[in-house]
């Protein structure tokens, strides 16, 4: 039985993950916080993500890495640097250095935050990132890029909506990714023997989605969920947000959030001075 190891394992995806994935591998949980329910074939060992030392010591003698750990919101930069940044560069130079090939990168919708909702994207686009956060995001992408390219690692970047046992809202209608999902796209990314560098988007087959994710569906992603049952109940209780911007793109609230202008609107031409 192959051991992969879980960083962020306390966070909610990581609980959503270690349920689904019971008994088909043996887990090695990792967070800065305890663990402290532990199912059978599952072991903890306590790292934090920002120091080197414990991420050698936390992927020693895995078969795979499904690094969810770090700060999962928009936060200040220190923290965003430390553990998103740092952190995420600490998982995949200790994996090298451990001889672990495949890591499977837990990326966001919010690297790609600034596209717009009428606007369908695959995994070929450009990233735009609508926070500090999303940006780390994109980091932790370029580096899995760099790390197959370079060391040739098997990198498997999952941008992930939104993880819930149901959709929440009308935005995660579009992004809702349910967690039987979420283990089918991880199964995919821990066993499938042809990936070098990939980018798939970490949702269900909902209807309303902003993504066309035929790169998942090419490594054999079939996804069991569709948020579009609960999209009347969702719909009936929606009330646009304040801000027009939240709505039209796929970011929302990470969007509109410390805005210093309009993206909506086209820059002002400057003027060309006139020679005389
Ligand atoms: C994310 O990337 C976050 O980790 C999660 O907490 C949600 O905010 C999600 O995106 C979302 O966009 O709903």
């Amino acid at each position: 039985m192959k051991t992969i190891l879980i960083t962020g394992a306390a966070g909610d995806v990581g609980s959503h993950l270690r349920r689904e994935l019971a008994g088909a591998y043996a887990l090695r949980l990792s967070d800065i916080r305890p663990v402290k329910k532990r199912a059978a074939g599952e072991t903890f060992i306590a790292g934090d993500v920002g120091r080197l030392a414990d991420m050698v010591r936390v992927t020693k003698g895995v078969d795979a890495i499904v690094h969810l750990g770090g700060f999962s919101q928009e936060g200040p930069w220190d923290a965003i640097l430390r553990t998103n940044i740092v952190g995420c560069y600490n998982v995949f130079e200790a994996a090298r250095r451990n001889g672990v090939k495949r890591i499977l990168f837990a990326t966001s919708n919010h690297a790609v935050g600034y596209y717009r909702r009428d606007q369908t994207i695959d995994h070929r686009v450009y990233p735009k990132p609508d926070s500090r956060y999303g940006l780390s995001k994109v980091f932790g992408e370029q580096l899995g890029s760099l790390y197959a390219d370079k060391y040739g690692m098997q990198v498997f970047c999952m941008r992930i909506g939104n993880v819930n046992p149901a959709p929440v809202d009308k935005r995660r209608l579009s992004i809702w990714l349910s967690p039987r999902d979420l283990a089918q796209l991880v199964r995919i990314g821990i066993e499938h023997p042809d990936i070098r560098f990939e980018i798939v988007y970490g949702v269900s087959g909902n209807q309303r989605s902003w993504y066309d994710n035929s790169n998942a569906q090419r490594l054999g992603y079939r996804p069991q969920d569709n948020s579009e049952t609960q999209a009347p109940e969702i719909l009936a209780r929606h009330r646009d947000a304040a801000d027009p911007l939240v709505e039209v793109y796929q970011g929302g609230t990470f969007v509109a959030a410390e805005l210093g202008g309009d993206p909506s609107k086209p820059k002002p031409k400057t003027r060309k001075r006139s020679r005389k």
